[in-house]
Protein backbone atom coordinates (compact mmCIF):
# COMPACT_ATOMS: atom_id res chain seq x y z
CA UNK A 1 0.00 0.00 0.00
CA UNK A 2 1.26 3.44 -1.17
CA UNK A 3 1.87 6.02 1.62
CA UNK A 4 -1.03 8.19 0.05
CA UNK A 5 -3.35 5.42 -0.19
CA UNK A 6 -2.47 4.88 3.61
CA UNK A 7 -2.70 8.17 5.08
CA UNK A 8 -6.41 8.62 2.80
CA UNK A 9 -7.72 5.80 4.66
CA UNK A 10 -6.16 7.00 8.26
CA UNK A 11 -8.05 10.56 7.74
CA UNK A 12 -11.17 8.61 6.08
CA UNK A 13 -11.61 6.36 9.04
CA UNK A 14 -10.73 9.35 11.42
CA UNK A 15 -13.54 11.39 9.80
CA UNK A 16 -15.68 8.64 9.35
CA UNK A 17 -15.72 7.76 12.97
CA UNK A 18 -16.19 10.52 14.37
CA UNK A 19 -19.62 11.04 13.20
CA UNK A 20 -20.24 7.29 13.43
CA UNK A 21 -19.02 7.56 17.71
CA UNK A 22 -22.15 9.92 18.24
CA UNK A 23 -24.46 7.19 17.44
CA UNK A 24 -23.59 4.17 19.49
CA UNK A 25 -20.71 3.26 21.53
CA UNK A 26 -18.32 1.30 19.42
CA UNK A 27 -14.20 1.11 19.21
CA UNK A 28 -13.23 3.49 16.30
CA UNK A 29 -10.55 2.73 14.09
CA UNK A 30 -7.04 4.36 15.03
CA UNK A 31 -8.82 5.18 18.31
CA UNK A 32 -6.48 6.30 21.36
CA UNK A 33 -7.31 5.85 24.58
CA UNK A 34 -10.16 4.59 26.66
CA UNK A 35 -13.52 3.97 25.40
CA UNK A 36 -15.95 6.97 25.74
CA UNK A 37 -17.37 6.73 29.31
CA UNK A 38 -21.13 6.14 29.63
CA UNK A 39 -21.13 5.33 33.80
CA UNK A 40 -19.21 6.78 37.19
CA UNK A 41 -17.11 3.20 37.47
CA UNK A 42 -15.98 4.42 33.73
CA UNK A 43 -15.51 7.87 34.88
CA UNK A 44 -13.31 6.92 37.34
CA UNK A 45 -11.35 4.69 35.86
CA UNK A 46 -10.79 7.03 32.76
CA UNK A 47 -9.56 9.48 35.17
CA UNK A 48 -7.17 6.83 37.10
CA UNK A 49 -5.45 5.87 33.82
CA UNK A 50 -5.37 9.73 32.02
CA UNK A 51 -4.98 11.41 35.24
CA UNK A 52 -2.58 9.50 37.25
CA UNK A 53 -1.01 6.77 35.74
CA UNK A 54 0.07 8.25 32.83
CA UNK A 55 1.64 11.06 34.19
CA UNK A 56 3.41 8.89 36.54
CA UNK A 57 4.49 6.47 33.55
CA UNK A 58 5.80 9.74 31.66
CA UNK A 59 8.06 10.88 34.40
CA UNK A 60 9.34 7.81 34.71
CA UNK A 61 9.81 7.13 31.03
CA UNK A 62 11.65 10.70 30.80
CA UNK A 63 13.46 10.39 33.93
CA UNK A 64 15.30 7.16 32.75
CA UNK A 65 15.44 7.95 29.11
CA UNK A 66 17.44 11.26 30.57
CA UNK A 67 19.73 9.49 32.99
CA UNK A 68 20.88 6.58 30.24
CA UNK A 69 21.45 9.19 27.77
CA UNK A 70 23.85 11.33 30.47
CA UNK A 71 25.13 8.09 31.33
CA UNK A 72 26.30 7.67 27.92
CA UNK A 73 27.36 10.70 27.12
CA UNK A 74 29.23 11.66 30.63
CA UNK A 75 30.88 8.36 31.16
CA UNK A 76 31.78 6.37 28.09
CA UNK A 77 34.98 5.45 27.92
CA UNK A 78 36.13 8.48 25.63
CA UNK A 79 35.17 11.41 28.22
CA UNK A 80 35.90 9.17 31.24
CA UNK A 81 38.87 7.07 31.43
CA UNK A 82 39.15 6.38 34.43
CA UNK A 83 35.90 5.04 36.18
CA UNK A 84 35.24 5.80 39.68
CA UNK A 85 35.61 2.92 41.98
CA UNK A 86 32.91 3.20 44.21
CA UNK A 87 30.60 0.37 44.81
CA UNK A 88 28.43 1.80 47.43
CA UNK A 89 26.71 5.18 48.43
CA UNK A 90 24.23 5.00 51.27
CA UNK A 91 21.79 8.07 50.24
CA UNK A 92 21.80 6.84 46.22
CA UNK A 93 20.32 3.10 48.01
CA UNK A 94 17.94 4.94 49.72
CA UNK A 95 16.71 6.90 47.06
CA UNK A 96 16.22 4.12 45.07
CA UNK A 97 14.74 2.21 47.40
CA UNK A 98 12.18 4.90 49.02
CA UNK A 99 11.30 6.77 45.88
CA UNK A 100 9.79 3.56 44.09
CA UNK A 101 7.66 2.98 47.37
CA UNK A 102 6.34 6.44 47.37
CA UNK A 103 5.49 6.12 44.17
CA UNK A 104 3.29 2.67 44.56
CA UNK A 105 1.81 4.19 47.50
CA UNK A 106 0.31 7.16 45.27
CA UNK A 107 -0.52 4.49 42.80
CA UNK A 108 -2.09 2.09 45.56
CA UNK A 109 -3.83 4.18 47.74
CA UNK A 110 -7.06 5.58 44.48
CA UNK A 111 -6.11 2.13 43.36
CA UNK A 112 -7.73 0.62 46.40
CA UNK A 113 -10.43 2.89 46.82
CA UNK A 114 -11.57 2.30 43.54
CA UNK A 115 -11.73 -1.40 43.03
CA UNK A 116 -13.69 -0.88 46.48
CA UNK A 117 -16.53 0.90 44.92
CA UNK A 118 -16.22 -0.83 41.70
CA UNK A 119 -16.97 -4.19 43.56
CA UNK A 120 -20.52 -3.85 44.46
CA UNK A 121 -23.52 -1.47 45.64
CA UNK A 122 -25.06 -1.23 49.34
CA UNK A 123 -28.90 -1.50 47.84
CA UNK A 124 -28.94 -2.12 44.27
CA UNK A 125 -32.26 -1.19 42.56
CA UNK A 126 -32.60 -4.04 40.23
CA UNK A 127 -30.76 -7.01 39.62
CA UNK A 128 -29.50 -8.48 35.98
CA UNK A 129 -28.40 -12.09 36.32
CA UNK A 130 -25.74 -12.96 33.21
CA UNK A 131 -24.58 -16.78 32.24
CA UNK A 132 -22.34 -17.82 29.74
CA UNK A 133 -22.75 -20.49 27.31
CA UNK A 134 -20.78 -21.65 24.37
CA UNK A 135 -21.05 -19.56 22.43
CA UNK A 136 -24.20 -16.94 23.86
CA UNK A 137 -25.18 -14.85 26.55
CA UNK A 138 -27.97 -15.88 28.48
CA UNK A 139 -29.77 -12.93 30.80
CA UNK A 140 -32.45 -13.45 33.56
CA UNK A 141 -34.09 -10.05 35.18
CA UNK A 142 -34.61 -11.23 38.58
CA UNK A 143 -37.13 -8.73 39.24
CA UNK A 144 -39.54 -9.23 36.79
CA UNK A 145 -40.68 -12.74 36.22
CA UNK A 146 -40.71 -14.79 33.15
CA UNK A 147 -38.28 -11.64 31.41
CA UNK A 148 -34.99 -14.43 30.49
CA UNK A 149 -33.92 -14.76 27.27
CA UNK A 150 -30.58 -15.58 25.38
CA UNK A 151 -28.40 -13.55 22.76
CA UNK A 152 -26.70 -14.47 19.82
CA UNK A 153 -25.13 -13.10 17.62
CA UNK A 154 -26.28 -11.85 14.16
CA UNK A 155 -24.74 -13.08 11.49
CA UNK A 156 -22.83 -11.31 9.17
CA UNK A 157 -24.98 -11.93 5.74
CA UNK A 158 -28.15 -10.66 8.45
CA UNK A 159 -27.10 -7.49 9.66
CA UNK A 160 -29.40 -5.05 8.15
CA UNK A 161 -26.78 -1.67 8.39
CA UNK A 162 -30.30 0.33 7.89
CA UNK A 163 -31.40 -0.30 11.50
CA UNK A 164 -27.82 0.66 12.90
CA UNK A 165 -26.88 -3.29 13.16
CA UNK A 166 -23.09 -3.81 13.94
CA UNK A 167 -21.20 -6.67 12.11
CA UNK A 168 -20.28 -9.08 15.31
CA UNK A 169 -21.23 -6.82 17.79
CA UNK A 170 -25.19 -6.76 17.23
CA UNK A 171 -27.53 -9.66 18.88
CA UNK A 172 -30.32 -11.16 17.97
CA UNK A 173 -32.03 -10.12 22.21
CA UNK A 174 -30.57 -6.63 23.29
CA UNK A 175 -30.18 -6.15 26.77
CA UNK A 176 -32.39 -2.97 27.93
CA UNK A 177 -31.40 -1.24 30.88
CA UNK A 178 -32.34 1.92 32.38
CA UNK A 179 -30.21 4.95 33.12
CA UNK A 180 -29.71 6.39 36.22
CA UNK A 181 -30.55 3.05 38.20
CA UNK A 182 -28.15 0.96 40.58
CA UNK A 183 -27.70 -1.78 38.90
CA UNK A 184 -26.91 -5.05 40.29
CA UNK A 185 -24.85 -7.97 37.95
CA UNK A 186 -24.46 -11.31 38.98
CA UNK A 187 -22.28 -13.56 36.41
CA UNK A 188 -22.08 -17.34 36.49
CA UNK A 189 -20.98 -19.99 33.49
CA UNK A 190 -22.92 -22.95 32.56
CA UNK A 191 -20.02 -24.45 30.42
CA UNK A 192 -16.34 -23.17 30.60
CA UNK A 193 -14.90 -19.46 31.78
CA UNK A 194 -16.15 -16.48 29.62
CA UNK A 195 -15.89 -12.96 30.59
CA UNK A 196 -18.84 -10.19 30.29
CA UNK A 197 -17.26 -7.23 29.60
CA UNK A 198 -18.74 -3.80 28.17
CA UNK A 199 -16.01 -1.21 28.33
CA UNK A 200 -18.10 2.16 28.55
CA UNK A 201 -19.17 0.94 31.87
CA UNK A 202 -15.94 -0.19 32.73
CA UNK A 203 -16.36 -4.00 34.27
CA UNK A 204 -15.07 -6.83 33.13
CA UNK A 205 -16.03 -9.84 35.28
CA UNK A 206 -15.17 -13.57 34.79
CA UNK A 207 -18.23 -15.67 34.08
CA UNK A 208 -17.10 -19.04 36.43
CA UNK A 209 -18.96 -22.10 36.64
CA UNK A 210 -20.17 -23.60 39.97
CA UNK A 211 -19.68 -19.61 41.14
CA UNK A 212 -21.80 -16.57 41.06
CA UNK A 213 -19.57 -13.20 40.93
CA UNK A 214 -21.22 -9.90 41.01
CA UNK A 215 -20.50 -6.47 39.85
CA UNK A 216 -22.24 -3.07 39.39
CA UNK A 217 -23.22 -0.41 37.10
CA UNK A 218 -25.05 2.65 36.72
CA UNK A 219 -25.63 4.18 33.44
CA UNK A 220 -25.24 7.94 32.44
CA UNK A 221 -26.68 8.30 29.94
CA UNK A 222 -29.33 6.20 26.69
CA UNK A 223 -27.31 5.35 23.98
CA UNK A 224 -26.29 1.42 22.59
CA UNK A 225 -22.96 0.39 23.94
CA UNK A 226 -21.20 -3.05 23.02
CA UNK A 227 -19.21 -5.62 24.75
CA UNK A 228 -17.36 -9.11 23.90
CA UNK A 229 -16.74 -12.22 25.83
CA UNK A 230 -13.12 -11.48 27.44
CA UNK A 231 -11.88 -14.94 28.12
CA UNK A 232 -10.83 -17.51 25.52
CA UNK A 233 -13.81 -19.65 25.68
CA UNK A 234 -13.29 -21.87 22.51
CA UNK A 235 -13.41 -21.71 18.92
CA UNK A 236 -16.63 -18.99 18.70
CA UNK A 237 -15.14 -16.92 21.40
CA UNK A 238 -15.49 -14.05 19.58
CA UNK A 239 -18.84 -14.89 17.86
CA UNK A 240 -20.54 -13.38 21.49
CA UNK A 241 -21.01 -10.26 21.09
CA UNK A 242 -23.16 -7.92 24.48
CA UNK A 243 -25.57 -5.54 23.67
CA UNK A 244 -27.02 -2.94 25.95
CA UNK A 245 -29.36 -0.60 24.91
CA UNK A 246 -29.70 2.12 27.85
CA UNK A 247 -32.98 4.09 27.99
CA UNK A 248 -35.05 6.04 30.32
CA UNK A 249 -37.12 4.89 33.09
CA UNK A 250 -39.95 4.82 31.79
CA UNK A 251 -38.97 3.57 28.79
CA UNK A 252 -37.40 0.52 30.57
CA UNK A 253 -41.01 0.05 32.15
CA UNK A 254 -42.89 -0.27 28.78
CA UNK A 255 -39.96 -2.34 27.62
CA UNK A 256 -40.53 -4.77 30.75
CA UNK A 257 -44.43 -5.19 29.75
CA UNK A 258 -43.61 -5.93 26.09
CA UNK A 259 -40.95 -8.49 27.36
CA UNK A 260 -43.12 -10.57 29.55
CA UNK A 261 -45.47 -11.23 26.76
CA UNK A 262 -42.54 -11.60 24.40
CA UNK A 263 -40.24 -13.88 26.56
CA UNK A 264 -43.17 -15.47 28.39
CA UNK A 265 -42.53 -19.16 28.58
CA UNK A 266 -39.07 -18.80 27.34
CA UNK A 267 -37.37 -21.05 30.15
CA UNK A 268 -33.80 -21.43 27.31
CA UNK A 269 -31.94 -19.05 30.20
CA UNK A 270 -32.77 -20.79 32.94
CA UNK A 271 -30.80 -23.91 34.30
CA UNK A 272 -32.19 -27.49 34.09
CA UNK A 273 -32.91 -26.94 37.82
CA UNK A 274 -34.51 -23.59 37.85
CA UNK A 275 -37.05 -24.94 35.27
CA UNK A 276 -37.61 -27.74 37.31
CA UNK A 277 -38.43 -25.21 40.09
CA UNK A 278 -40.53 -23.25 37.92
CA UNK A 279 -42.60 -26.28 36.33
CA UNK A 280 -43.13 -28.18 39.88
CA UNK A 281 -44.31 -24.73 40.66
CA UNK A 282 -47.10 -24.70 37.77
CU1 LIG B 1 -17.02 -16.67 26.01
Amino acid sequence: MTKITYWGMALFSLIFSASEAIAADVARPTQLGLREAASPQMERITWFHDHLLMYVIVAIVVFVTGLMIWVAIRYNQKANPEPSKTTHHVMLEIAWTVLPIIILIVIAVPSFKMLYYLDRVEEPEMTLKVTGYQWYWGYEYQDYEGVNFLSYLIDEEDIDESKGQKRLLSTDNVVVLPIDTNIQILITSADVIHAFTVPAFGFKKDAVPGRLNETWVRIDKPGTYYGQCSQICGIKHAYMPIEVRAVSKEEFKAWVEKAKEEYANDNTALSPMQVAVLEGVK
